[in-house]
């Protein structure tokens, strides 16, 4: 005679742990399980403990979800267990067994804890399917001990079995969590993927983990703007290949000040806004005639320095879409306020998003100022193929000892980041030392 039992699947002992979340349920209703197979997974502050079936059976139905806090004792899921229950399963019913043996909803519901003859807890030394690894014994494995990696011990077990490194897997468990199926995925793919002609160098950029930032509080994605992605590239690429050196200085611009200001209030009325970069552009190319190596560029094959006899200037333009580098050209040959004109008219063009390419390309060397908004030193990202660039800070006043006596003086800070294949630092520091004398006597740009 077939008989019916229904087996109540209670939450183990957690050692103490108290309300885990539930990450997985990893079967459905009407799914046979067997006896050790995983049945749900939950994560404590501290490991990841998969609860195995103490039974086999097929599952009636699933009392827990993803995303509920548990303890020991609560309702996981029913079991329907057909036949002779084998008497290593759990322990049973001693109902006769030539009876149907059909436990009603309430009967089982009506447990809340875990009863010897209706239901089953997995015993506390019964072995777990996989036990949440300790800390030590992570540290052994020889790879996926990273915590970011959202995966069972189960799962990073079996990575480590076929030497697969989870940071490279995608997981598409609940919460982008990494499932057995996903390793053997990997696997597969690997190995049908046409090999690379070369090895990844040693200092081979590791790839990304995806993280799921949601799983510590709430979130929003915005996509990036073409502009921002174009610079992620831009500086990335820059930030990777070039060996960056920054070299820091200042500037008493305390005259150039005094004489720029005079001279706002004649050119206002033409127009024209005369900032301090027009100023620091007119001195950087005299800068940059004066040491030839700033206004080169490398070979793409790095064993050729290219010389350029014009002098093209780059300057950072802050939009609400991202950063943009617009060219000011032939600046050695334009006056101050022409340069101030093409300042102002490349920023319009910048917000407005009206730059074409050409307005951006072939800059020899760029000036990214954040002296309009404040700031002290900082490290700008040279814009390659360019080799050198200067980064502008806010001028301030300070006393400064002028023939033993303090005296208010207005000094503006400056940077120059440079690629150090081609420039060395000594070149580097006679650059900024010029500038900074061209700029304290703007005079000598006439000379
Ligand atoms: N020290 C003190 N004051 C400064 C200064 C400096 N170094 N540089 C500019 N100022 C002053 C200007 O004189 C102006 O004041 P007044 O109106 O009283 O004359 C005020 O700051 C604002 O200047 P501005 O920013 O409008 O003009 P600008 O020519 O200095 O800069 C531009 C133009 C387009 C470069 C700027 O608007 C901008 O976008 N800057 C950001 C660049 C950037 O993001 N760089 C970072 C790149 S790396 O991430």
């Amino acid at each position: 005679m077939s008989s019916e039992k229904v087996t109540e699947v209670h939450v183990p002992d957690l050692g103490g742990a108290d309300q885990v979340d539930v990450i997985e349920v990893s079967v459905s209703v009407g799914d046979h399980v067997d006896q050790e197979a995983t049945i749900i997974t939950l994560e404590s502050d501290k490991a990841t403990i998969e609860v195995p079936s103490p039974i086999s059976g097929t599952v009636k139905e699933i009392i827990t979800a993803v995303g509920q806090s548990v303890s020991q004792g609560d309702l996981i899921l029913r079991l329907s267990t057909s036949g002779d229950v084998d008497s290593d399963d759990a322990d049973s019913d001693s109902s006769d067994a030539d009876e149907p043996v059909q436990h009603s909803e309430s009967f089982a519901s009506a447990a809340p804890a875990p009863k010897a003859s209706e239901s089953s807890t997995i015993p506390d030394k019964a072995p777990l399917n996989a036990e949440p690894l300790s800390a030590a014994q992570e540290d052994e494995l020889p790879i996926n001990r990273s915590k970011q990696v959202h995966a069972g011990p189960a799962v990073r077990r079996l990575a480590n079995e076929l030497g697969v490194d989870l940071a490279q897997v995608e997981g598409h468990g609940p919460k982008q969590r990494i499932l057995k199926e996903d390793v053997h995925q990997f696997v597969k793919q690997t190995l049908s993927a046409p090999k690379a002609h070369t090895a990844p160098s040693a200092g081979g950029v590791p790839e990304l983990p995806k993280i799921d930032f949601s799983q510590w509080g709430s979130t929003e994605s915005v996509a990036l703007t073409k502009i921002q992605r174009t610079s992620a590239t831009n500086l990335h690429r820059s930030w990777v290949t070039i060996p960056h050196v920054t070299q820091f200085d200042e500037a008493d611009i305390t005259e150039l000040h005094a004489f720029r200001k005079a001279e706002s209030v004649r050119l206002k009325d033409q127009g024209v806004k005369l900032t301090p970069l027009a100023f620091i552009i007119k001195a950087v190319t005299h800068a940059l005639m004066q040491f030839p190596k700033f206004n080169a560029s490398l070979s793409t094959e790095g064993d050729t320095l290219i010389y350029k006899h014009y002098y093209h200037i780059g300057f950072a333009v802050d939009t609400p879409n991202g950063l943009v580098v617009p060219v000011v050209r032939d600046v050695d040959r334009l006056s101050v306020t022409d340069i101030a004109r093409e300042l102002q008219r490349l920023s319009e063009k910048a917000r407005d998003k009206k730059l074409t390419p050409n307005d951006m390309q072939g800059g020899c060397f760029t000036v990214s100022s954040l002296g309009g908004i404040g700031g002290t030193q900082f490290t700008p990202i040279v814009n390659w193929p360019e080799v050198a660039i200067l980064g502008v800070s806010k001028a301030a006043s300070r006393p400064v000892y002028h023939d033993d006596i303090l005296v208010p003086r207005l000094i503006m800070p400056f940077s120059l980041s440079y690629d150090h294949r081609v420039i060395d630092g000594a070149d580097a520091v006679r650059f900024t030392t010029y500038l900074s004398a061209l700029l304290s006597d703007i005079r000598r740009v006439l000379l």
